[in-house]
């Protein structure tokens, strides 16, 4: 297991008269699996180091009891605040009861635990998944409103069980179950990865014809890019033979989307490193926090003033 110790300068603002060292940020990633993902452990590194906080960061490469691992190291290190990306929303409160015995507050980031004891930890950051689904959802109502003709929709989705992915699953369904024309006739779990992405394009296109599908709903833009490799190996023009909706909103799929390659963007923002720091100070020196804090997102699709579009930085 790698951990990775970042000693920092500059403080982040200061902690109570009688704390002088900076907090020790215990930190289990989920994995590097995704630009998004990329872009997120940059946010909260750097976040750390502007922050003057001391962040043992470890990557679980994917795997939850990495994470289990990481989090038991960061208790015995005496760490003044954990916090994870849990992979997967079942199997934490063992371990959180550990934290929670050894008087370690815990922050959740990113994705949700499902778990019965809210005792387990002092806030949870991270984003409304289910109203990214219902927003894609949304924009198709909006797409084929009046067409009065059966929409065949492929579902590549993230990682079976994390909270995106069931999110971005019922948001979306709960959105489109208004019209009987909308129907999904393929869905399956691509874990956030290019290369499932491709896989699964594959075995759509062994299923179905290039004719027979109208729409593709990405969980995340990786997944989006390999499946369209595969579409244009087929001769499938995106974004016009087949209408395309991704999840993340990276500068790559924003491009594609300004060329018409892709027709609706969610955002899902990777950017929560300096929210973090502000909450692990607070959880550190005792203060109230909220237990539930919603990053802000939003939707760019082709109706939209493209140009208006700032650069995404990742
Ligand atoms: C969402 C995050 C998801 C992204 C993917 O907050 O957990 O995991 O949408 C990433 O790109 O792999």
């Amino acid at each position: 297991m790698l951990l990775v110790l970042v000693v920092c300068a500059c403080g982040i603002g200061s902690r109570s008269a009688t704390e002088s060292k900076p907090i020790v940020l215990g930190y289990s990633q989920l994995g590097d699996e995704s630009t998004w993902r990329t872009q997120n452990s940059r946010s909260i590194i750097d976040a750390a180091e502007k922050a003057g906080v001391k962040i043992m960061f470890d990557d679980a490469m994917q795997k939850p009891e990495n994470q289990i691992k990481a989090i038991r190291s960061f208790i015995a290190y005496k760490v003044d605040v954990i916090a994870f990306s849990p992979l997967v929303e079942t199997g934490w409160d063992t371990v959180l009861h550990e934290a929670k015995a050894a008087g370690i507050p815990v922050i959740i980031v990113d994705r949700m635990i499902d778990t019965a004891d809210e005792s387990l930890y002092a806030c949870a950051l991270g984003s409304d998944f289910y109203k990214e689904g219902r927003r894609a959802g949304e924009f198709l109502v909006k797409k084929y409103r009046g067409s009065g003709r059966p929409v065949r929709i492929v579902e590549i989705g993230g990682t079976m069980d994390s909270t995106p992915a069931i999110g971005r699953y019922q948001g979306f369904r709960d959105v489109i179950s208004s019209d009987p024309n909308f129907s999904v006739i393929f869905s399956d779990d691509g874990d956030f990865m290019l290369s499932k992405g491709k896989e699964i394009m594959r075995r759509v296109l062994r299923l179905y014809g290039p004719g027979d599908l109208d729409v593709l709903y990405s969980h995340n833009d990786d997944m989006t890019f390999g499946a369209i490799e595969v579409m244009q190996e087929a001769g499938i023009e995106p974004g016009k033979d087949v209408v395309i909706i991704s999840v993340d909103a990276t500068q790559r799929i924003v491009d594609y989307l300004k060329d018409g390659a892709v027709n609706c963007v969610i955002e899902c923002n990777p950017n929560s490193g300096s929210q973090l720091m502000e909450i692990a100070r607070d959880v550190a020196s005792g203060v109230g926090v909220p237990k539930r804090i919603y990053i802000e997102e939003t939707v760019f699709d082709e109706y939209a003033d493209l140009d208006a579009i700032a650069p995404r930085g990742y």
